[in-house]
């Protein structure tokens, strides 16, 4: 097609793209890939990727006529690092093939980066001529605003349109996203737009919970010295009638995501630094840029007990179900989960519950996916990033018998519809989350041990072994099975059958240059040691490199 190409050099700048990538010089030889949580490393290391994206956002911008997001942010990586992830038009995870054009722009050497931007707008048929609009976010790390300058410096250079939000959580930047795209119908693109459709929906819901007690009013939150602590201390007045949050690791003094968390308290399975916690008082975590909860607490005997993704998924989609049982309506609703997922919550889900469970790959995207599949699709991974999506034609549904049917079917349907309003339909965020939890909660009389006690926890276990070569380990039945190196799943199935309830599995991380190991059994001391002795086979059958794996010392 020699028109189109001609087309694309007239219509892209190339002399300006040139001059202002060489301001945001790619470091020699440096490689990374655009994976499941977009890019991420050292902050230092990442001018160049920025400066690109934004590029990049033009073109998605141009070839799907929506406005994109670009969000600036690492997460629950140490302060130190940073990351950039593009948002799709519908508020959702960056298109497979387009993870792809990210991953060769970011690694295009200066002098090829202008090839590979006329070969992405080629292979995506990208008309230049269609105007572009970007909208971007970062959270609070120090980097964070440099960088998504440089975001805007190659949104710029192309001649996109942009709005810079400044500092917002990562689902708000998706709701915005969204908002944007769907004309404001779901809701406005500001700030205010989301506090305001949240806190409504909240209060409308606590208004009907008849023990509103002392109780079920107040909530420790940890922030984890991150964003999230800046935006509840902005919204907490618009739901105040319905629930007093206290903030810790606000990041007045505390480093981001050190020592807390939500990442924090879910791997070592204990409380963040910097937190007072009486016995059985309610506490929850964000990560550092709030799509992820976990709650915890302790009991009257100092012991601590976490609440993770898992029975977050099990309390909500109980509750729903409850409410389609009383509006008579018989909707599909699933549960979708991970390998992560402990047994005892899948067990409880399909035995006591009857609801449908189904498991996916690690990452967002991929629980999402699934969950788009029924009618209510309620997903969360065990390490508390998740929420609940409800089709449009189900959305329409309820909102209807909201009208129509006599009371206390009225009442049902009134509770689904404010909580539709208060889900995060473009993606699983921490503060939706934690709202519908409290909103449960209170109008279910619930203390927080007794949604601990829907079921308990199998003890379990999670390693990492060093390889030469994560690759060389492939999995099947969504990460449950290793298919290669060979051998590797028969050692895996015979030590499994040494010990009760057991399970185990390994998997290449996505994140980190390791390979994970789970495993989980009817004591801790089980779980512990078939972990140890997966690790093991690992090490033998993979190629493990530096020391042998050693036995866990609690
Ligand atoms: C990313 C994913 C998260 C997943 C984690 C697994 C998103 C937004 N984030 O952080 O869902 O649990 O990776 O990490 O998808 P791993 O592959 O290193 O175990
Ligand atoms: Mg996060």
């Amino acid at each position: 097609m020699p028109e189109t190409i001609f087309l694309n050099f007239v219509d892209m700048d190339l002399g300006a793209i040139t001059k202002y990538s060489a301001l945001h010089a790619k470091p020699n030889g440096l490689i990374l890939q655009y994976g499941t949580a977009g890019f991420r490393t050292k902050a230092e290391h990442l001018d160049h990727v920025m400066f690109r994206m934004g590029l990049l956002a033009v073109l998605r911008s141009k070839q799907t006529k929506s406005t994109i997001g670009v969000m600036v942010t690492a997460s629950h990586n140490p302060e130190e690092d940073n990351g950039v992830k593009l948002v799709d038009p519908l508020g959702e995870m960056l298109a497979p093939s387009w993870e792809e054009h990210a991953t060769c722009l970011a690694n295009a050497e200066e002098q090829d980066m202008q090839r590979v931007l006329i070969d992405i707008s080629e292979k995506e048929a990208v008309n230049l001529q269609q105007d572009a609009f970007v909208v971007i976010g970062r959270d609070t790390r120090p980097s964070s605003e440099k960088l998504s300058q440089s975001v805007i410096d190659g949104v710029t250079v192309l001649g996109g349109q942009f709005h810079d939000y400044g500092l917002l959580t990562t689902p708000q930047l998706h709701y915005m996203v969204y908002c944007r795209n769907t004309g404001g119908r779901y809701g406005k693109a500001t700030i205010e737009g989301y506090y305001q459709k949240l806190s409504k929906a909240f209060v409308e819901l606590t208004k009907q919970a008849s023990c509103s007690g002392d109780e079920y009013r107040s909530l420790k939150v940890d922030c984890a010295n991150g964003i999230g602590a800046l935006k509840l201390r902005e919204m907490e007045h618009y739901f105040s009638q319905g629930l007093s949050v206290q903030l810790f690791n606000d990041g007045s003094k505390g480093k981001l995501n050190h020592l807390c968390g939500a990442d924090f308290v879910k791997s070592h399975q204990k409380p963040p630094q910097g937190m007072e916690i009486k016995s059985n008082e309610r506490c929850c975590s964000f990560d550092g840029d709030a799509d992820r909860i976990v709650y915890y607490y302790h009991d009257a005997d100092g012991h601590f007990h976490l609440i993770d993704g898992d029975k977050i998924a099990t309390l909500i989609s109980s509750f729903l179900k409850e409410l389609l049982v009383e509006i008579g309506e018989s909707l599909n609703i699933g549960v979708v989960q991970t390998a992560y997922a402990n047994g005892s919550s899948t067990r409880y889900l399909e035995e006591v519950m009857k609801v449908p469970v189904y498991c996916t790959k690690t990452g967002v995207k991929h629980l999402h996916h699934k969950a788009q599949e029924f009618d209510i699709g309620v997903y969360f991974e065990a390490n508390g990033h998740g929420t609940a999506l409800f089709s449009t034609a189900v959305e329409m549904k309820i909102k209807q018998s909201a009208e129509q049917l006599e009371d206390k079917k009225r009442k049902a349907a009134k509770m689904l519809e404010n909580i539709i309003d208060l889900f995060n339909q473009a993606a699983g965020d921490a503060i939706s989350d934690m709202l519908v939890i409290e909103a449960i909660l209170a109008l279910k009389g619930l203390t927080v041990q007794q949604w601990d006690a829907l079921y308990t926890d199998l003890p379990n276990r999670q390693l990492k072994v060093q390889v030469a070569d994560r690759r060389v380990i492939s999995t099947t039945n969504a990460e449950r099975q290793a298919v290669t190196p060979p051998g590797l799943q028969e050692a895996i199935n015979d030590l499994v059958k040494k010990y009760k309830l057991s399970r185990a599995f390994v998997r290449p991380s996505g994140t980190e240059d390791v390979v994970r190991v789970y495993a989980e059994a009817d004591s801790q001391e089980s779980a512990d040691h078939l972990a140890h002795e997966v690790s093991l086979a690992v090490f033998q059958l993979a190629g493990g490199i530096g020391e042998r794996p050693q036995p866990v010392t609690s």
